[in-house]
């Protein structure tokens, strides 16, 4: 009874964790995204958490984790049970581009991480210089270190929230998708283990 009532109710919730260095525009990203209206910020210590319902019928339970150096290894205690990772980079910042993709790389290697769909959002845009997407795909090496899962880079501006949409909707289908094949598997495996005992 458990089991028919897990496998066949519908899915609504995620857990996307937001990551990237400090200024890349988190915090700005996730409040622009729920409020739509513009927000100031201040450096995040600790986290911020908020709740989005995105277009595809599913929940978004968001994580934004602040950035700073000394706080990065503290990332991975909000690594368990990640449906999507956002990852945001400061697209204008050369002198830290080469630390964001090292820290993302790191992320990447970690178990807890393994095969979670990953959203890139090259942010500032709207700044004269910013790479724009295909630069970041090949500066972040994503077709290498990302091969073992779904992942998709999307240019944005957090000022304006042109973008952001588009962003989470990507990881919201990547969600569902891996979470819809999850599902199919267990219900599979189920099947298997009943035609065994027939
Ligand atoms: N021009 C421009 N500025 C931005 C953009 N996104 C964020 N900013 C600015 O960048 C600064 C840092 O933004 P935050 O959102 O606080 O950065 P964060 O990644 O949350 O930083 P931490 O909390 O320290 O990890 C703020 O002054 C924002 O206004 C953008 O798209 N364009
Ligand atoms: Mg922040």
């Amino acid at each position: 009874m458990g089991h028919a009532v897990s496998l066949h109710s519908k899915v609504k919730q995620a857990r996307i964790l937001i990551l990237g260095l400090d200024a890349a525009g988190k915090s700005t990203i996730l409040y622009k995204f729920k409020f739509k209206e513009p927000f100031s910020t201040i450096p995040t210590v600790g986290f911020n958490v908020e709740m989005i319902q995105t277009e595809k019928h599913l929940q978004l339970t968001i994580w934004d984790v602040g950035g700073q150096e000394k706080l990065r290894s503290l990332w991975c205690y909000y690594f368990e049970n990640t449906d999507g990772l956002v990852y945001v980079v400061d697209s204008t910042n050369k002198e830290t581009i080469d630390e964001s993709k090292k820290e993302f790389q790191r992320i990447l290697q970690n178990e807890l991480i393994k095969n979670v769909p990953v959203v890139l959002l090259a942010n500032k845009q709207d700044i004269p210089g910013a790479l724009n997407a295909d630069e970041i795909t090949r500066k972040f090496n994503m077709k290498k270190y990302c091969s073992d899962r779904d992942w998709y880079v999307q240019p944005c501006c957090a000022i304006s929230g042109q973008g952001l949409a588009e962003g989470f909707s990507k990881v919201s289908e990547f969600v569902k998708k891996s979470k819809d094949e999850a599902l199919n598997f267990a219900k599979q495996s189920v099947r298997l283990k009943t035609s065994r005992k027939v």
